[in-house]
């Protein structure tokens, strides 16, 4: 069923690559460097927008900070929910914001995320290891949050969030002692930033070959290997999440995080010969049939490059 390569089915492929090019909107999450595939993270922000420390319902911060997550890109599109590291008289942050026992935390700073601590006691044993002043954006962000806490994440027993004493504990974000969360006891009037914590993360990298950028190249390792499971899944032949599986998840990641800077000139050229063009939905039917979002109508056909 293979076709070989010609002028005539190059075109709808251009046609195809600039389609998948326009339709990659989504921000990517920030991710650290130095860890794999499958590993876990969890990221910390302070919010950008202001609110005051007058209620007592965990719930109103939670939404607070969800609402900056989603705003950023951070949020429901990529499936991640937030929770505030806030105290209520009936609520611990660090129950609230749940750090897992050995998984890194880090801040959201553009360009270069720092680690804050290494898992739940390092959390909560009185100071972090990086800045926590960096807002959904990846900006500086060194002015005060609500916490409500102590500095190992316990409730601050009549000064915590919407207590009646109308006064709790807020943190400096520029501090990196206990003072990050327990700093000063304000008016609970007043209007400052709140922490968020992300749930844990996985790694996802689609770069298979590792050269920097997540093209068209990457797309033809995964596809060879589409279906592979086991100690043969590699990150090297497609598996993006670590799982031990190269499947449609993988391919999902793929198109997420798609350079759309990536020029098929370039992909094209590198692809070994003798390149032809195969109907992709004979491999990929199953899946597309599951991701409309891929960009095809029914009825459409997907046409790639491939080594075979
Ligand atoms: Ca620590
Ligand atoms: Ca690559
Ligand atoms: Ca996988």
């Amino acid at each position: 069923m293979f076709m070989s390569i010609s002028k005539s089915v190059v075109v709808p492929t251009l046609l195809l690559w600039a389609a998948f090019a326009s339709r990659w909107v989504n921000a990517q999450l920030p991710m650290p460097s130095g860890l794999s595939p499958g590993d876990s993270y969890q990221l910390v922000f302070n919010t950008s927008a202001f609110t005051n420390g007058l209620s007592s319902d965990i719930s109103i911060y939670n939404d607070f900070v969800q609402t900056a997550a989603d705003a950023a890109g951070m949020g429901a599109s990529q499936g991640v929910s937030w929770r505030a590291i806030s105290s209520t008289a009936s609520i611990d942050a660090r129950v609230n914001a749940v750090v897992g026992a050995n998984t890194p935390v880090y801040n959201t700073r553009l360009g270069q995320l720092e680690k804050i601590a290494d898992g739940f006691s390092d959390m909560w044993d009185g100071s972090l290891d990086s800045f926590p002043s960096y807002d959904e954006y990846g900006q500086s962000n060194t002015t005060d949050a609500w916490t409500g806490s102590l500095t190992d994440g316990l409730r601050a027993p009549g000064s915590a969030l919407g207590d009646a004493s109308g006064t709790a504990w807020c943190g400096r974000p520029s501090l990196v002692d206990g003072q990050w969360i327990h700093f000063f006891e304000p008016s609970t009037s007043i209007s400052l930033h709140v922490y968020a914590l992300s749930e844990p993360i996985t790694v996802t990298d689609a770069d298979f070959n590792g050269d920097d950028r997540v093209d068209g190249i990457d797309f033809l390792t995964l596809q060879e290997h589409l279906g592979t499971t086991g100690a043969s899944a590699t990150h090297a032949n497609g598996d993006a999440n670590g799982d031990e599986l190269i499947n449609s998840a993988d391919l999902t990641i793929w198109e997420m995080q798609f350079d759309s800077s990536a020029s098929l000139g370039t992909a094209a050229a590198t692809v070994p010969e003798p390149p032809v063009l195969v109907l992709a939905l004979l491999a990929l039917g199953p899946f597309l049939s599951r991701r409309p979002s891929l960009g095809l109508r029914q009825g459409e056909t997907l046409h790639y490059f491939s080594r075979r």
